[in-house]
């Protein structure tokens, strides 16, 4: 039998520990160690550093985890769970020196596949602001000890976050969406770090979030915030959070916003 509560304590303290390392990395100047899918898909020597810090820490203490992260690739379990890790999400906030990226850690049962997986714990920590968001799957979705709620768009609109992927090409694709959601909007906030607008949006600091293009490791922690804060977060029509897109919102917004992103007309 899965203890939760147990694995939760230790994403939570490993998170922590990992936040730490990357905001000290942070302060002593960060070095770009490649490129990945595209020029501006950059990946830096503490992205590589706070990753392996957090493999080691589970396979220390979880040796029967499976594990998928950004920066080291999946390495199957024999426990059935899946650790699902973005060391430094915002990576490029985060090159630059914008206080704005958090290490993002979810634990999943069954297949590391984001459309069947069930995830059981999520957190998402900002080191440089030194808030931990956290979810276990039934347990509500919290910042420290309150409670998160999604929120619902006043008269003025709603407050929506968005993304760009790292590729020019999908640029064109990205803003038109962007003109289909826009009447829905009061404003837009495109602050680069996809597991933190998904935790704004459970704590209601955004009121909704849609983006192309995420990876598992960007939205598997704050998926569940989003859901244990009362949220709908899908992908295409009738599906999960994945490549294709992610739609986060109150479910009353959810459905405004997929009937705009769905609908080219
Ligand atoms: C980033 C996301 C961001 C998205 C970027 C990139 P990374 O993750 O957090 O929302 O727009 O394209 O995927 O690369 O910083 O871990």
């Amino acid at each position: 039998m899965v203890d939760a509560r147990e694995l939760a304590d230790l994403a939570i303290d490993i998170a922590r520990e990992a936040g730490e390392l990357a905001r000290r990395r942070r302060g002593e100047g960060v070095a770009i160690a490649a490129t990945k899918s595209a020029l501006a898909d950059i990946v830096t020597e503490a992205d590589r550093e706070v990753e392996l810090l957090i493999r080691d820490r589970i396979a220390t203490a979880r040796p029967d985890d499976g594990f998928l992260g950004e920066e080291s690739g999946a390495e199957r379990g024999a426990s059935g769970l899946t650790w699902v890790v973005d060391p430094i999400d915002g990576t490029v906030n985060y090159a630059y020196g914008i206080p704005h990226y958090a290490v993002s850690i979810a634990v999943v049962e069954g297949e590391p596949d984001p459309q069947t997986w069930e995830a059981l714990v999520g957190v998402v920590y900002a080191p440089a602001v030194d808030e931990l968001f956290h979810a276990r799957a039934g347990e509500g979705a919290w910042l420290a000890e309150t409670r998160l709620q999604v929120s619902e768009p006043t008269d003025a609109g709603a407050l929506l976050a968005t993304g760009f992927g790292y590729d020019p090409a999908t640029h064109a694709g990205d803003l038109a969406r962007l003109g289909r959601i826009m009447p829905v909007a009061r404003d837009i906030r495109r602050a680069g770090a996809a597991s933190l607008d998904l935790a704004y949006v459970a704590a209601g600091r955004l009121d909704g979030y849609v983006e192309r293009g995420l990876q598992p490791w960007d939205h598997a922690a704050g998926a569940l915030l989003v859901r244990e804060a009362g949220g709908d977060v899908t992908g295409m029509p009738g599906e999960r959070p994945g490549r294709t897109m992610t739609i986060a919102a109150s479910p009353a917004l959810h459905s405004r916003l997929a009937e705009r992103v769905f609908h080219e007309s």
